[in-house]
Parts: C-alpha cells; structure tokens; sequence
C-alpha cells in the first residue's frame, strides 16, 4: 500500500530548532512522505534572537497551490502552525478545500504566543484569523495562551481541573472533535497535556522541570499529528507525543545553556521504533 503523504504550513526558521526544521525531521521519522509550504524564512526564531531577518511568503502560497492543483497532487492531511501573515488564513483555508483527498485530515496549531504573551510581530488581528482556520480543524493543538486568545479566558499560570473543563468547552466550539490543550501546569511538580477525544476529557502528566525548552511545542504537534496520521487513536497519539516531547527534554538537561531548542534529533529512533515497529526486525 503506498505510504500517506502530509503537507505542513509553517515557517522555516533557518537556525533555532522549532517550527518547520522539526516537523520535516519529525513527521519523516513518523513514517509519512512529508512536503512543506514555507509561511515565511526567519534567520532565527523570534524568540529570544534580536535582529532576525523576516522574510513572509504570503505571496507564494497561492501560487504553490496553484501548481499543485495542475499537476493533481493531493495530501492525506494538512498540519498547520506558525504563520507569517494573518493574511495567509484565506490561501490556507483554499489548500483545505482544494488539495485535500476526501476525508483528508485538518490538523491547526494556533501558534500565536505563550507564556500569557503573544509572540513579537502578532496582534489580536491574527488572532481573530487565527480563529477562523481553527473552525475547520479536525484536531486543534494550542497550549494553554494560545487557548485563551481563542477563547477570551483570561490567561492563568496554575490550571485547575474546571479551569482547563471551561477552556476546553470553549474550544470545543470551535468544531474539531480531536484536542489537545498542551502546557497544563496544575502545580510545581506537574506538567502535561489535556485531550479531548471521543466526547470524554482526560489527563496525562508528567514530572515538571523548571527551566524553559523553546519549540517543544512544534515537536509535540508534530508527532501527535505524525502518529494520528499514521492512524494510531488520536488519545494514543497525544500521549506518545507527550513521552517523546520528555524525551527530547532530558536529551537536552546535559546542555544547560542550550537555550533555543531542543536536542531533538537523537531522540527520534524512539519515535521511528514506536511507529515503524518492523524496521528493526
Ligand atoms: O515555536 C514556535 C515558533 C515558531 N516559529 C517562529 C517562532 C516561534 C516561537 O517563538 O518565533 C518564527
């Protein structure tokens, strides 16, 4: 049976270990035929690097899709993430309506903020658009800041259980049935993910670090969706993804000035095991 292919929209932050440098990498390891539509080329990401080079693609995408479409390519699913312009939410809406096969997946990580914070060069205009690609989504992966952009919830550090029940209410509005709220912080020792499949909530935690790991975030959409893909059950997937989202983690605690990304890349024979079990034998 050929094997599925995915396409991913986000940017490509040519040095800084997140958005489109991982999920290539990530959703290649996951098993999937993997194309890119680059949303914008940053020298760095934004977060942290001063005087980064910002060069946004909104023009291209149309014309990207456009070719595509003549030469009859289609994709199993669509993941989206950062986006350089909430001028790209239209094309990428027409990719969805255009280049999808029937029943193809929609996968939308609202990448806005975090931390309570937007991330520098977007405003609430984007998120508004933002939104707006949220309510044709099959699966939505925001973590906690980006829930409450969506959502009017006022930001909170600590998470209570109807804290997260309310968020997720919210969301849930929005249309996707698959979700994944990550960065749920109920206290100092836990952190984790909240999902919401099959109409029930649960939880899965792990133990909390106290330091800052840039584009976890990007790795964890990425292999929920990888795997969700691959066709594994979305809660299996998002679970999976929180193990290798620690994993990735612990690679780096030998590197305590690694401060822009994550030390993903030998964590990956995890992933690639755990989705491709046959390889190895
Ligand atoms: O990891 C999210 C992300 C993606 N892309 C760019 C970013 C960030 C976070 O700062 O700046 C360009």
């Amino acid at each position: 049976m050929p094997y599925k292919r995915i396409l991913t929209v986000q940017d490509i932050s040519c040095l800084g270990q997140c958005s489109g440098t991982v999920a290539l990498p990530v959703l290649s390891a996951c098993g999937l035929e993997t194309c890119i539509i680059p949303s914008a080329v940053l020298s760095t990401h934004t977060g942290g690097f001063k005087g980064y080079t910002f060069r946004d693609l909104t023009e291209d995408i149309p014309a990207i899709q456009k070719h595509w479409q003549e030469i009859g390519m289609t994709f199993d699913a669509v993941y989206t993430g950062y986006l350089g312009s909430h001028e790209q939410i239209d094309d990428v809406k027409s990719i969805f309506s255009t280049l999808l096969v029937p029943d193809g997946k929609i996968i939308v990580d609202p990448v806005m903020g975090d931390n309570g914070v937007l991330y520098e060069g977007f405003d609430m205009e984007h998120v508004r658009e933002m939104k707006r690609l949220c309510e044709g989504a099959d699966a939505l992966l925001p973590n906690v800041t980006e829930a409450c952009l969506l959502t009017g919830v006022p930001y909170e550090e600590r998470h209570s259980e109807k804290y997260v029940e309310g968020l997720m209410t919210e969301l849930s509005g929005l249309g996707a049935k698959n979700i994944v709220i990550t960065g749920v912080c109920p206290n100092n020792n836990e952190t984790g993910v909240a999902i919401l499949s099959d109409g029930k909530l649960t939880y899965y935690m792990h133990r909390r670090i106290d330091r800052t790991f840039m584009g976890t975030g990007d790795i964890y959409s990425a292999t929920v969706t990888g795997a969700w893909v691959r066709g594994r059950d979305f809660r299996y997937s998002a679970e999976l993804a929180a193990d290798f989202t620690m994993k990735c983690i612990e690679k780096t605690l030998a590197y305590p000035d690694h401060w822009y990304g994550v030390k993903f890349e030998r964590a990956l024979p995890y992933l690639i095991e755990k989705l491709n079990p046959s390889i190895f034998q």
